[in-house]
Order: C-alpha cells, then structure tokens, then sequence
C-alpha cells in the first residue's frame, strides 16, 4: 500500500473536484500531509481540513488552529459533532454540476470511512480500529449531487519515522517492534492526559510506564514489572482512541 502512496493520490486527486484531508485532532500536524496538500493547491482544487476524533480533545485549544488551516471543521464522526457544518462547507464549494465528487484522504486510521458514514447517514464505508483496513476506492452517495471517494490510508515509504507512525495509528500496535521506546515517548509528550486516563502520578516517563504495568496488573513471573505488556496495552489504548487529551 505504501508503494502507491502516488498513485492513489493522483488519482484521487484528478478523479475529485474537492478534497477532504482527515487529520486526527490529537496530533494534527503529525497527520497533516505536506505532500498531499502541495499536490492539492497545484491541481486548483479545494481543499478542506477536517480534524476528526474531537471528542478526544479539547477543542478550545484547537481554535487558533482554525485559522492557521482555512477551511477546516472540527467534526467527531463518532459522536457527530460538526457532520452539518462539515456538509455545508461541502455544498458550499460544490460547483453547479450534475456531480460533484469528494476525495477523502489522510493517514491510516484517522477516521476517513467514519467520517464518510456520518456524512452519508449510513455505514456504507467499512471501519475499523486497525490501521490500512480499507484497501480500495470506494464511490459513496450522500446526495443526488453529491458523491463521496473513500480511499486506502496512505503514507510515502521514504517517512521512516516509526513512533510518530505509532503515535498516530498509521502503525498498528500489534506491529510496533520496540513498544516499551514508543510509549515512553508517548508518555513523555502526554503526561496529564496518561496520569488521568490510568490514574497514576505524574513523574518520569520510565516511572510512569511501571506504573501503568502495576495499575494494568502486567506482571512476570516473580511479580516482576512487565514493562512491555504494559507498553503494548497503552499503545492499544492510546490507538483505540480510549486517552483523551
Ligand atoms: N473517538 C473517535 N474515534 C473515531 C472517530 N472517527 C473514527 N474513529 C475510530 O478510528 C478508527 C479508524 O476509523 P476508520 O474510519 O476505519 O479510519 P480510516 O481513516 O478509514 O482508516 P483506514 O481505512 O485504515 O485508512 C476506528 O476505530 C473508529 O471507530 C471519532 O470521531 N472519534
Ligand atoms: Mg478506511
């Protein structure tokens, strides 16, 4: 899949008259695609920003991001906050053919086919906790103008950077080789959030992660910390969507 990261978004690209760049509201910047976005502006067609997953932020934090990223929509596709808004800006960019087609690209796991079923009402695109899980182009009706173009998740093979992969699900957990180095990264950069969701002090990273094998009850044999066990259940955690920030 990561071999034709161009070749899907070229296609997309050419085959839509607006794009939908699903970004993860917990890490927006770590979601958001230069790459895509140039190859978007270059091609004159619209581009808007929807971070989903609000329901896991605040989102009064994410209101000066508003500006730096116009249009964007804060949606939760599961909740379904923002779908309204989300269609209108939709509509309001839609030109006055017979058919307008929306592309829906971003990273794994960021909640492309979420959003497509909160838009259109029904669960006509596939979803799922693990990453890449939808693996072909799918064309969805929202209305009799409007057509929504679900597509695989997609990242160039030449980003190499494992943890932020895992941070933002694009690396399902079960795939991550070293769990113990990605979640004491996560855990650095989101100790509030880890101390409330495992309800454990805040302290060291290192501290925090035994912790969490105590509160998780991830023990080896002797009663000694299984720091890796743990690592892996916050990483599920963290990708399954259940720490908010
Ligand atoms: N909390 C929360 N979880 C969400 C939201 N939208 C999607 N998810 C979850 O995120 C996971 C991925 O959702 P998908 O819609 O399958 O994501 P995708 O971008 O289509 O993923 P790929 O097809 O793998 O590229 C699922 O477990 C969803 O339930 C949201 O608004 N809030
Ligand atoms: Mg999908």
């Amino acid at each position: 899949m990561k071999r034709s990261f161009w070749g899907i978004v070229n296609k997309v690209i050419e085959q839509s008259d607006i794009i939908l760049e699903v970004l993860d509201a917990r890490f927006i910047d770590e979601t958001r695609n230069p790459e895509i976005e140039d190859k978007v502006k270059k091609s004159g067609k619209q581009l808007i920003y929807v971070f989903n997953k609000c329901d896991l932020v605040d989102t009064k934090a994410l209101e000066k991001r508003k500006k730096q990223l116009y249009p964007c929509v804060f949606v939760s596709s599961i909740k379904r906050y923002g779908i309204t808004m989300l269609l209108h800006e939709i509509q309001k960019r839609a030109e006055k053919k017979e058919k307008t087609i929306v592309g829906v690209l971003g990273y794994p796991n960021t909640g492309k086919s979420s959003v497509i079923n909160a838009l259109s009402g029904r669960s006509a695109a596939l979803v799922s906790p693990q990453s890449g899980f939808t693996k072909a182009m799918q064309l969805i009706k929202v209305s009799k103008q409007i057509f929504l173009l679900d597509t695989p998740g997609v990242y160039s093979y030449m980003e190499k950077d494992f943890t932020k992969h895992a941070m933002r699900a694009s690396l399902d957990f079960t795939r991550i080789r070293d769990p113990e180095t990605t979640a004491l990264f996560l855990i650095e950069g989101n100790k509030a959030a880890i101390s409330r969701q495992y309800n454990i002090k805040e302290g060291s990273s290192g501290k925090m992660l035994e912790e969490v094998a105590l509160r998780l009850n991830k023990l080896k044999k002797g009663g000694i910390l299984d720091t890796e066990q743990a690592a892996r259940a916050l990483l599920k955690d963290w990708q399954r969507g259940k720490i908010a920030l």
